[in-house]
């Protein structure tokens, strides 16, 4: 039982909040709008709404800063998704003042306007809120010891520009669920792969180097980790949330999927047909985090969820047919996001 007929997901252009949208459309016939609210900032794309139904689907292009608007979208809501925000680190190291804004005033101009018409409100976050973790060989039970992995109790430890905003805002919703009631939620998920994510971002970067005929780029040695979840697992765990999870209530969302970027590379390498070694060690990211793994057995046991895309390499291969099949869709944009890396001898 939902009653959400009238959903706004913010940020429902960008990578995450659109796979949400097409998996709320595909699976939840109940929701009979969606309003999509995003900026079309560089990583917001109208076409990845295309070909959804438009009398379900609606795109408000705007900020989630201006008050005004918001204030007049939730009004008409049943419940708010919040994905919009700037998402990529190594921007936040160059320029953090978008961060600041969009991710913590943002959320923070939409937490007033849930709070002021009683709309239920469900936070998109991030694991890198929890900072890192030691990898597993220099741990004393390799990964699987307590405290070995991140919980929803672990202290928040943020490292960068981005986690550190993304930290700010969900200490906000946290603030306003205890002081004034608000009826929200939020989730710190893993590394998400799947199709229309931005190819700034590590696996799309690399699998359209290699379309292009550009070398991968490797940070530093490439030990780091991340744990890996396909979006469309995401998107059903978020959906999970909205419906079952409990009010004031942190989920964790990840799926087992620990690789290092190493490893991650050789498996894009070889699926594409190349050399295992064609590939540079580029410049390390200044404050890069070293490991990143998620404890999901709250979201399991309390709420059922399990992932589905268990096999990543079997995921990964679907992710470099749809780049293979949808230049159309990177290809424009790929010399000035290389011009952009290569500045900063990435
Ligand atoms: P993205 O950069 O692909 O998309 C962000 C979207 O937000 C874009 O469509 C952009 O136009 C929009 N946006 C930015 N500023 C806005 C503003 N001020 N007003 C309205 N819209 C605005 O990001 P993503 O990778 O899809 O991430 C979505 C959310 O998920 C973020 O909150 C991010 O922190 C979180 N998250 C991402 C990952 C990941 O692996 N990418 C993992 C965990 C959590
Ligand atoms: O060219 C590259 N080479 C490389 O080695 C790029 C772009 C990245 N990397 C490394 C850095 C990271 O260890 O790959 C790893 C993944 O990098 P990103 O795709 O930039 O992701 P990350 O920094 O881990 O953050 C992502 O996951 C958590 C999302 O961008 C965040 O929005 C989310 O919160």
């Amino acid at each position: 039982m939902t009653g959400f007929k009238n959903i706004i997901v913010t940020g429902g252009c960008g990578f995450i909040g659109s796979n949400f949208v097409h998996y709320v459309v595909n699976n939840h016939p109940e929701v009979e709008h969606i309003t999509v609210l995003d900026k079309l900032t560089y990583a917001g794309n109208k076409a990845n709404l295309a070909g959804l139904p438009t009398d379900r689907v609606e795109l408000v292009v705007g900020d989630i800063c201006d008050k005004e608007l918001v204030d007049q979208l939730v009004s008409k809501a049943d419940a708010v998704v919040h994905y919009a925000a700037e998402s990529h680190n190594d921007n936040s190291l160059q320029n953090p003042d978008p961060f600041i804004q969009t991710n913590i005033v943002g959320t923070y101009t939409l937490i007033q306007a849930c709070h002021k018409y009683d709309v239920r409100f469900h936070h998109i976050s991030t694991d890198e809120v929890y900072g890192d973790l030691p990898l597993r060989e220099d741990l004393p039970g390799h990964g699987e010891g307590p405290g070995e992995k991140f919980t929803p109790d672990s202290p928040y430890r943020p490292s960068s520009p981005y986690s550190s905003s993304k930290a700010s805002s969900d200490l906000l919703v946290r603030a306003w669920v205890r002081s004034f009631g608000l009826k929200a939620t939020i989730s710190n998920c893993s590394n998400n792969y799947g199709p229309y994510q931005h190819i700034e971002k590590f696996i799309p970067r690399q699998i359209t180097n290699i379309l292009s005929g550009i070398r991968p780029k490797l940070y530093g040695s490439g030990k780091n980790v991340r744990d890996w979840i396909h979006t469309n697992d995401h998107s059903r765990a978020v959906w999970t949330i909205l419906t079952k999870g409990k009010i004031g209530e942190t989920y964790l969302i990840g799926a087992n999927g620990e690789k290092n970027n190493k490893e991650v590379l050789e498996l894009i390498l070889e699926l594409m047909g190349q050399p295992k070694d064609a590939y540079d060690h580029v410049k390390d990211r200044p404050g890069h985090d070293l490991r990143y793994a998620i404890d999901a057995t709250k979201l399991r046991t309390e709420l059922g969820w399990e992932p589905k895309y268990t096999d990543f390499r079997e995921g990964l291969k679907d992710t470099i047919k749809w780049y293979t099949e949808h230049r159309d869709w990177w290809e424009a944009e790929k010399a000035a996001v290389e011009a952009n890396y290569a500045k900063n001898g990435q």
